[in-house]
Formats: C-alpha cells, sequence, structure tokens
C-alpha cells in the first residue's frame, strides 16, 4: 500500500507525464505542438513533430549567403536580442538560400524547427523573409525567458503572386512615416504590393519637377479643413526603398482622366474652357475631367508619368480611370487609349479600374475589379488579368456595423467574417482562375484622418485579406479563422495598434503569454 506521500507524489508525476500543469506557471505554457499554431496567413502545409526547441533572446541568427544579411537584420530588430551573425551556424535559426526550394517559387519557404537548429530556406531572399515572418509568429512577442517553440516542418508558398492594399493619401495626406508604418503592417502578413493613390480631386501628392504648380497648389487642399501635404521625389523614393526592403512594390496612381480637379485647379489649360478650377475640399466624386481632345493634356499626362516611372522600379503604373461621370464614353476611351502607349513608352504595365476594360485595351494591362464585375469579364476574355477588389467585401474603408465611428457604407457594412468569407475564385464566376493576379484591399480615407483612424478601419481585416492572398482555399475556414485571429491580439497590443475588437472574436489578453 502506498502511504499518503508516495500517493501524492504519484499523482504530481501523473500530472507532469499528463502534461498538465498547477501554479502560476500554467499561463506561461507555450505551444508545443506545431499544429496548433495561429500563424495568418495559414501555411500550405504543417508537419509537427513533436519535440521543441528552447529559445531565449541570446540566439544567433546565421545566415548562409550575404545575400541574406539585411533579412536577418530584419529579424534581429523585429525580435530585439537576436545577435546576426555572417557565418553559418549549427545551432540557433540559421537562414540559407536553397536552389531545391525553387519548386516553392520566388516567395515559398521551408522552415524547418528541430531541437537544436531552426533552418529557414528559400530559394530567393524574399522567400525567406516570408519564412522569417511565420517563425516571428512562433516567438512570443515579449520573449523575456526561455521558452518553447514546436519542433516540426512548414512548407509555404502563396497562391496569388499580387497581394496588396491600397493607402488614398489624397482625400486625406499621410506623411513618410505613415507610410511606413503601413507598410510594416503588409509585411508581417507576407503582403507584397502596396498601391499608393497618389492624386484625386481633394489633393495632389507627388513632386512632379516639370510641373511644379500641382504641389505649390494642387497639394493645399483635403478633405476637410487640414492642409495637406505632398512627397518630394526624394521621400517617395525614401518610401519605394524602405518598402523594396521588405520585399514590397509600390504602384503608384495618378487617376484620370475624372478625380482631377486638384490639377485642374493648377494648371488652368488642362480645362476645356481654359479657366482654373477650384481646390476641392468635399466628398463628392465624378464631377471633374481633364480636357480629352486638347493636345495639351497628353503632354502634361506624358510629363507626368515620364517622371513617375523614372522614380518607380516596380513593373506597374496605376492610371485610375474610374468614376469619368463628366467625360463622354468615346472620349474617355480615346484617352485611356492614348495613355495607355504613354505607360508602354515609359516601359510599365498600365492598372485601371475596371471601367477602362470599355477601352482598346492591350493585353499586358491589368483591370482592377472594384465595382463592375461585367467590366472585369470583358477583361478576362479579352486576355487581360484582373485584380481583385470588390468592394462589397475587400474595401477597407466600409463600416464593420451600423455604429462604427468613421468609415462609409455604400457598398455593404464589412464585419471581419464577411470581409474574410469570400472566395476569389468565386466571386465573380466569369473570370477564370488563371486570369485572377490576385487581391488587393483599398483604405479611401474620406473618414479616416490619422493613424489611429487608419490601424482602426484596416485592424483586424487586413489579416484576412492577406490569408485570402496567401493560403490555400482548403485551409480557410471562418470558425478555425477566428479562434487564430483571436491570439493576434496580443502582437497587435504590443505594437500599440488601434483595431476594432469584433465581437465575433473572442479576443486573448497578453497575460496569458500564449503564442504569437
Ligand atoms: C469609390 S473605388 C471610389 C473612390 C471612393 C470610394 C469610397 C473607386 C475606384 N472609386 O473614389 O473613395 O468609392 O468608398
Amino acid at each position: 500500500m502506498l502511504n499518503l506521500e508516495s500517493k501524492f507524489s504519484y499523482a504530481f508525476y501523473a500530472l507532469i507525464l499528463m502534461g498538465l500543469c498547477i501554479g502560476p506557471g500554467c499561463e506561461q505554457k507555450q505551444v508545443t505542438n506545431l499544429a496548433d499554431h495561429t500563424i495568418i496567413p495559414h501555411p500550405v502545409k504543417i508537419t509537427a513533430s513533436g519535440g521543441s526547441f528552447l529559445i531565449d533572446n541570446n540566439i544567433i541568427v546565421s545566415i548562409s549567403d550575404g545575400r541574406l544579411s539585411s533579412v536577418a537584420n530584419y529579424l534581429s530588430k523585429m525580435q530585439s536580442g537576436l545577435k546576426v551573425s555572417e557565418s553559418e551556424g549549427d545551432e540557433g535559426i540559421l537562414l540559407s538560400l536553397n536552389a531545391a526550394d525553387s519548386i516553392l517559387g520566388d516567395e515559398g519557404y521551408h522552415l524547418r524547427i528541430e531541437e537544436d537548429l531552426i533552418t529557414i530556406s528559400a530559394y530567393k531572399p524574399q522567400g525567406v523573409f516570408n519564412g522569417v515572418q511565420t517563425l516571428l509568429q512562433l516567438i512570443p512577442v515579449d520573449l523575456t525567458e526561455e521558452t518553447e517553440i514546436a519542433t516540426g516542418v512548414i512548407k509555404d508558398y502563396p497562391r496569388y503572386s499580387y497581394r496588396g492594399s491600397m493607402l488614398d493619401v489624397s482625400r486625406h495626406f499621410f506623411g513618410v512615416e505613415e507610410v511606413k508604418r503601413y507598410i510594416d503592417f503588409l509585411a508581417v502578413y507576407k503582403m507584397n504590393t502596396l498601391h499608393l493613390h497618389l492624386t484625386d480631386d481633394q489633393g495632389w501628392r507627388i513632386e512632379i519637377k516639370a510641373k511644379p504648380e500641382l504641389t505649390a497648389i494642387g497639394s493645399t487642399s483635403e478633405v476637410g479643413e487640414g492642409s495637406g501635404g505632398y512627397y518630394t521625389q526624394e521621400q517617395y523614393r525614401e518610401i519605394v526603398q524602405y518598402a523594396a526592403d521588405r520585399f514590397i512594390t509600390i504602384v503608384p496612381e495618378i487617376d484620370m482622366p475624372g478625380h482631377t480637379q486638384a490639377a485642374l485647379a493648377s494648371y488652368p489649360e488642362l480645362n476645356c474652357n481654359g479657366k482654373p478650377g477650384e481646390l476641392y475640399r468635399g466628398t463628392e466624386v465624378g464631377f471633374s475631367t481633364l480636357c480629352t481632345d486638347k493636345e495639351s493634356t497628353y503632354e502634361f499626362v506624358e510629363a507626368v508619368i515620364q517622371e513617375l516611372a523614372s522614380m518607380t522600379p516596380g513593373e506597374y503604373i496605376h492610371i485610375g480611370g474610374d468614376e469619368s461621370h463628366v467625360t463622354e464614353k468615346e472620349d474617355y476611351i480615346y484617352f485611356i487609349n492614348r495613355v495607355q502607349k504613354i505607360v508602354s513608352k515609359y516601359g510599365k504595365t498600365m492598372i485601371g479600374w475596371d471601367e477602362i476594360a470599355q477601352a482598346n485595351i492591350e493585353s499586358s494591362t491589368i483591370v482592377q475589379q472594384w465595382n463592375s464585375a461585367g467590366n472585369a469579364t470583358k477583361a478576362a476574355k479579352n486576355g487581360n488579368k484582373v485584380l481583385l477588389s470588390p468592394a462589397k467585401r475587400a474595401y477597407l474603408d466600409m463600416k464593420y456595423d451600423s455604429t462604427t465611428r468613421i468609415g462609409l457604407a455604400w457598398a455593404s457594412l464589412i464585419e471581419v467574417d464577411h470581409g474574410y468569407n469570400w472566395n476569389p475564385d468565386t466571386v465573380n464566376a466569369e473570370i477564370p482562375t488563371e486570369a485572377i493576379l490576385g487581391i488587393e484591399a483599398p483604405l479611401w480615407t474620406e473618414t479616416v484622418e490619422n493613424m489611429k483612424d487608419i490601424e482602426y478601419m484596416i485592424f483586424p481585416r487586413l489579416l484576412g485579406y492577406a490569408e485570402i492572398g496567401w493560403s490555400p482555399q482548403s485551409t480557410r475556414v471562418w470558425s478555425t479563422y477566428k479562434d487564430r485571429l483571436a491570439n493576434h491580439a496580443i502582437r497587435l497590443d504590443a505594437n500599440e495598434i488601434n483595431f476594432y475588437r469584433s465581437p465575433l472574436v473572442e479576443w486573448r489578453k497578453s497575460e496569458t503569454h500564449t503564442n504569437p
């Protein structure tokens, strides 16, 4: 018979064997089964192996190739304390380039977590960078003491090559630091494109040296009372570089021939009557147009595109083309056809909102579906690739529910589940899978005035759009997504992000110390 003491210790050991725990340390238990991860976007394949890697702030990050030093430095900056070594190590974290990983494409990666070594390998630095994002989500954001990370292998690559968001810096202007913070947000969820809506009726936001009045006059307004602003070419290049360092491409948009009141106020000759327009601070759309039958209009457009192309290393220039309600249809078509030639003259691929499908667009031109499925279908039939931003599902400026303080509601209310629960393959059934370039979630800023407003509208929906763009449809189930999302509150809170605490999600608090 066991005496009382040994009975007690028997029970104690049993508890340990069962993996249970008692006392204050319990909340700090880490996920030891990799299959129980909360990674967003969901990886393609995860194989758990049941062990654990012990991580603390003294772990060394080493690289197998000099081309990875900036990725290693990014990791160490994001997880402060991790030291970087330029020589290949056999313990700690190893970042490596591997030709065999080319089967996962330029953005894919393998993340192997063994008991002594974590290896991220990929064909390209961009793939390693994506793997780093996954690893960061497995490390507690407040890593202070040695913590277990579950072992196993993650194999991952994106569903679509274009995964992005758009920021409207015209309706309200946002400075370089704010745009950089936005870029940081995108990088964390493996998005690779930031579309900047640089011009609209309310303000012109990019310096064009050949057309100085655009900024001297056209940048001084915005919605409401504010004084607007613009990026000098130097600042724009700084944004492009900051994005490139995070494997994000900037797509600049000059919206034409409508949405041009700021330009019309800056250069009288752009108006058919030759008189200057007035600066505009309201939120109506569809009332302005460049004069499409004047030759000087095309000289103006060429001067703008030439400078924009020269400071934009990315493949795309976005020419807007939406809501040109006061441009005659035949004038609109003539204008888009001519602008397309100018964009290709400067070596870029044109993107436009779905209305451009009414023109004679080249097959390389990208059509961005926001409103008309018919326009996008026409483009796909014409052989064009389509970028999906259906307003009813993907507009970050739509209110979550009728009580949301800011935002619009013309397309839909977009609660977190509504924003998540759609499949790009079937949102427009007429568009074949091969014709879909990817998805983009735009943030229009008529009602969005500062960074806290931006954060509130994009979080947490941005994570859902990142997952729609990256993860296989088979991994995307709202009931499990919302539990993964719940855990991300810890990281959002740690970064002081002002996010919408949707009642549909049981948000975690940082005291529970679970990943991420
Ligand atoms: C429609 S989307 C617009 C924008 C507005 C937005 C507000 C698109 C191509 N045009 O000018 O800002 O709605 O939701």
